[in-house]
């Protein structure tokens, strides 16, 4: 037998390192990337198009959300909101929106949104969606968006009534 003894100890080592660099790397909490307030406006019954608002905290390197996208809505767009001769006027962000390193992209009502157009089904207060989000390094994270008033949600930040904590 020719197995080299000495190779053992080194091994160990190299073991131990790869589980020192897993427990760093599982201190940033989804790659890098952290979601929250994701919110969906609920809508009447009639209505076909509601819109998504999100913030997005990154804690690695920079970044673009790129797109989005969903099984419940023939389309998903990246819109932003701009102020034209007096009136806010939404456009779709074809080349979506960077994130830097160590800042936040926050998706708010009247202002940068998630469209979501001709729903598939009924959006109703208190429902849970999934929305993939598509980012240029980190790739798709699928997003569980609550159905809640936006407009309260900024109000609600680490005082959550009802619904406890979720990610
Ligand atoms: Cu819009």
């Amino acid at each position: 037998m020719n197995f080299n003894y000495r190779m053992i100890p080194i091994a160990f080592i190299f073991i131990l390192v790869l589980n020192v660099a897993n427990c760093s790397e599982k201190t940033v909490v989804g790659d890098g990337l952290i979601f929250d307030q994701a919110v969906i406006r609920p809508i009447p019954e009639t209505n076909i198009t509601t819109s998504g608002y999100i913030s997005i905290t990154n804690h690695g390197e920079p970044d673009r959300l790129v797109s989005a996208n969903v099984d419940w809505a023939e389309a998903c767009e990246i819109h932003s909101m701009k102020e034209e001769a007096g009136m806010m006027k939404m456009r779709k962000v074809d080349e979506g929106f960077p994130i830097a390193s160590h800042s936040s992209l926050i998706l708010k009502p009247g202002g940068n949104h998630l469209m979501f157009i001709n729903l598939k089904r009924k959006i109703k207060l208190g429902d849970s969606l999934k929305v993939r989000l598509n980012f240029e390094k980190m790739g798709t994270k699928e997003i569980d968006f609550q159905v809640a008033d936006p407009n309260s949600m900024d109000s609600q930040t680490g005082s959550e009534s009802h619904e406890g904590h979720k990610h």
